[in-house]
């Protein structure tokens, strides 16, 4: 009929807008409506909250091109040193919001988009969390990428393009996690760009025959080839041109089929190796971390080859950071490349692979170091191994034969292969194991602790010992992680090399996510409070030291609580609209998010959370009348085969449905397992927290990093005297902080008395016993279903629940009574925000770029030529 009516804004708007010469129009609004026009072929009258915010993403793209290209060729110019982050995880959740925030955009948009009848807000609801990424090593990635952008600094991450990011948790009837594919890029995404013309063959399997020419070299060939192709994410600096670049890899095959198998009729082996091919990139999956390693050293390398720089000044141009042991192979891969490809002598690659790596541990967990079976390093990459077993075979040959290694220090052995030039002298690093032996003659304990190859069947790859022998330094990701790092996994390292390789970063967050854009009222506050613009203390987090003397107005009290308050209003509303519960939001919010993980004490919580119950039951209504009222949330996904911490989400939805239910306590006390916890999630309950528990058992958490986003929120901290949150402590200072629990070196002992002199719970601990029993004997249903999971800990209780129970309920109710002074308790609040600026993640990024990767930041010049 030619007369489609114009449901959103006003018709003259967008009909400006597609004239693009109308100067009635404000740019933003004409590129958003000439994307809707162009890149989505869309009509404005039916243009939905979903077109809109691609519409709007597609431009604010346009906006990051431009200053991404600006930086890389700044870089290209100037070729100064620069870093890579290898990280098999990035957790960077959604981008729009932070684009621009980051790009000075934000009412700009707000208003263009208004102007075409949307609301920004609802247009950033549309976006899915990119989720590549588990927890906190992922989402530290992502924190460190944000403040290297902008704090102009020359670096680059790279990592996996998944087809399918960290599962979807659905909660079933009877309260089981299930997992349901999340398929993010469906939907396509926006933030990224392919690059069909960056493209490496990346060989698997095949064979890797020694060059007997005396030149240590190998040739690999055979096996299968895999293409690897390069996806491009933009990475904007906070108030900065600096727009860095996150290279993920995807992983395709070769040839889309095999001719010859086609031919001969066979259709199913003609697709088989496109089909395996494709399945590196297809999940989430932490085994398939070979592929990428490789596309990125052969991209790291064909960029400084582009400098026209000799080999030799490799480590003066490029640092290589391994988040955690997955990039490991990365040291036997640049080994190969600079023996193999580039003809050095083993001697200049070993020194140059040990100058340009660089090793971040992130637990000291001993089932979360990496073993590698050695058959199937072997047979998926065999020459890796060669390389592997070069730098150890000194040490099979000083088992074997320990009087030859004194007397001929020549090596003349031929298994495993050991080049006849490599003596001790000239190849102290390819003979580590020998000057081991020279330091601690006849420790045979110690060379079998220090083999890089841990013998059994199958023998396996201590890919922790690799990264440490192939790296500069070593790093732990906080104070107490890093001691424990070099007193226990890897102290006979420290021994050795003496300290100086072993130090500390402690982690950190942006402020620019986890505070400004997650809690704006409070960030608004703040800027007016200090009489600073956002930028001059978002980059510079300290000033927040300011608020201090605000502590004692009451005026700017009542707005701070204020703020909580609307923040737990809105975390509220997202539960009704989201799961249709009702929260009341005049309570004590009390927050645990973090993956399930016996270490990290869900468990604990939720006896907690049951003793409080059982506590309100047997009060009588006067006296329940004084309680505190409180509301305990939780999220977090378990591991899909992780059985006991499936069976402790089980219970906490079990014990939710009871407790909500119950009309004489559900006003003091309510529960709520909020499903699917994402970077997105947690960006709405941080802000709503009055108190966050971190209570994992003592020396286990290496560091945490929500600890750190609760606090620089206003919210109290509850926990054990673990990680970070003891420098939290140190900060905020301890009378703003709830620790309870036993203490680090107590631990070991307590271990041994639970093995050897189990006392019964009911004797040690009657308060837990009485939780327990309430719990068996079906107060939560379950007919009998929690009992493995209450067996961890009436048996061996490896993470101490009964030894630290009674403290963790004397903590909460020192919370209890803390809160009830509500004027004290927000100047706690406000102490602590005021005294998070040394989390920021531009504090502990600056402290890599300087004393680790030896990097300056080089800022993009204005008006930059091509
Ligand atoms: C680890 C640790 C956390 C740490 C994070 C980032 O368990 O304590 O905060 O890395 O360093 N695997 C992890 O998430």
């Amino acid at each position: 009929s030619g007369k489609e009516k114009w449901p959103k804004g006003e018709e003259k708007v967008w009909r400006a807008g597609m004239r693009s010469v109308d100067k009635n129009i404000s740019d933003v609004t004409r590129s958003v409506v000439n994307h809707v026009q162009t890149s989505l072929a869309r009509q404005p009258y039916n243009l939905d909250d979903f077109g809109a915010y691609q519409a709007s993403a597609l431009s604010v793209r346009d906006n990051l091109l431009v200053n991404w290209n600006e930086t890389q060729m700044n870089y290209t110019r100037k070729a100064p040193k620069r870093a890579y982050y290898l990280s098999l995880e990035f957790l960077m959740g959604r981008t729009l919001d932070n684009a621009l925030l980051n790009l000075g955009l934000k009412d700009q948009y707000k208003d263009g988009v208004k102007s075409l009848g949307f609301n920004m807000e609802d247009l950033l609801e549309k976006e899915r969390d990119a989720a590549l990424g588990n927890g906190g090593l992922g989402r530290l990635a992502a924190c460190y990428l944000d403040s290297s952008a902008s704090q102009e600094l020359p670096v680059w991450g790279y990592g996996l393009r998944y087809k399918y990011g960290i599962f979807q948790q659905l909660i079933s009837q009877d309260g089981e996690q299930l997992e349901a594919p999340d398929p993010w890029l469906e939907n396509q995404n926006p933030w990224e760009l392919p690059r069909i013309d960056v493209t490496y063959q990346i060989r698997f399997y095949g064979n890797a025959d020694r060059v007997t020419d005396g030149s240590g070299r190998a040739i690999w060939q055979g096996g299968q080839e895999v293409l690897a192709i390069a996806y491009d994410v933009m990475i904007p600096g906070y108030g900065t041109k600096t727009t860095n670049n996150l290279r993920l890899w995807e992983s395709k095959p070769k040839r889309g089929f095999d001719l010859n198998s086609f031919n001969a009729g066979n259709y199913e082996g003609a697709v088989e190796v496109s089909n395996s091919a494709d399945a590196i990139t297809s999940v989430l999956y932490p085994n398939d971390h070979t592929f990428w390693t490789a596309a990125s050293l052969a991209d790291i390398l064909r960029r400084f080859k582009n400098t026209g720089k000799p080999i030799k000044e490799f480590p003066d141009y490029i640092a290589i950071q391994l988040n955690d042991t997955h990039p490991t192979l990365a040291i036997p891969e640049l080994m190969r490349i600079l023996i193999d490809e580039e003809d050095l002598h083993w001697n200049q690659a070993w020194h140059i692979v040990t100058n340009t790596f660089f090793y971040t541990n992130h637990t000291v967990l001993p089932e979360a170091l990496e073993k590698w079976p050695v058959p199937l390093l072997e047979h998926v990459l065999p020459r890796h191994m060669q390389i592997i077993y070069d730098i150890v075979s000194a040490q099979s040959y000083i088992f074997h034969r320990p009087k030859l290694i004194s007397s001929d220090r020549t090596c003349m052995v031929s298994f495993p292969y050991v080049h006849p030039e490599l003596t001790a002298d000239v190849a102290p690093f390819r003979f580590f194991l020998q000057a081991v032996e020279k330091k601690y003659p006849g420790d045979r304990d110690r060379l079998a602790r220090m083999s890089l190859i841990e013998e059994g069947a199958p023998k396996q790859v201590r890919m922790a010992f690799l990264a440490c022998v192939g790296s500069r330094k070593v790093n732990g990701v906080a104070e107490l992680h890093s001691e424990l790092v070099q007193t226990t996994i890897l102290k006979d390292f420290v021994d050795f090399d003496g300290i100086s390789k072993f130090g500390n970063v402690t982690n950190g967050i942006t402020p620019r996510r986890w505070l400004d854009q997650c809690n704006p009222e409070l960030s608004a506050l703040i800027s007016k409070t200090l009489q600073l613009s956002p930028g001059a203390w978002l980059k510079e987090l300290t000033k927040l030291e300011g608020l201090l003397p605000y502590a004692e107005s009451k005026t700017f009290r009542a707005e701070w609580a204020a703020i909580k308050q609307r923040n737990k209003e809105r975390l509220a509303r997202h539960v009704e609209v989201t799961l249709g519960l009702k929260v009341r939001t005049d309570a004590m919010y009390d927050v645990q998010i973090k993956r399930l993980h016996e270490y990290k004490r869900q468990t604990l919580n939720i006896l907690g959370v049951i003793h409080r119950y059982l506590t309100l039951k047997s009060l009588k209504p006067a006296e329940r009348a004084k309680a505190n009222r409180k509301v305990v949330f939780f999220a977090g996904k378990a591991a899909p085969a992780y059985y006991i911490a499936k069976l402790t989400i089980r219970l906490i939805v079990n014990v939710a449905r009871v407790i909500n239910a119950d009309p004489e306590t559900n006003e003091y006390l309510q529960l709520y397992f909020l499903p699917d916890y994402s970077v997105s999630l947690a960006e709405v309950l941080i802000p709503a927290s009055d108190i966050s528990q971190h209570i994992s058992t003592a020396g286990t958490e290496a560091s945490g990093t929500s600890n750190m986003k609760f606090c620089l929120n206003g919210g109290l901290l509850l926990g054990t005297v673990d990680g970070a949150n003891i420098e939290i402590a140190e900060e905020v200072g301890e009378s703003n902080v709830f620790f309870f629990g036993h203490l680090t070196p107590a631990v070991e002992d307590l271990r041994y008395q639970h093995v050897y002199h189990p006392v019964p719970i009911e004797q040690k601990c009657p308060a837990l016993a009485q939780v327990l029993n309430q719990i068996s004997g079906g107060l939560f249903g379950g007919d009998g279903v929690y009992e493995p999971l209450l067996n961890t800990i009436r048996q061996g209780d490896y993470y101490l629940l009964t030894d630290d129970f009674d403290s963790y309920i004397a903590a909460l109710a020192m919370v209890d009574e803390a809160y009830l002074d509500k004027e004290e308790w927000i100047k706690k609040s406000i102490k602590t925000t005021a005294k998070m600026g040394k989390f920021s993640s531009d504090r502990a990024i600056n402290e890599y770029a300087e004393s680790y990767w030896n990097i300056e930041a080089i800022p993009v010049p204005d008006g930059i030529v091509a």
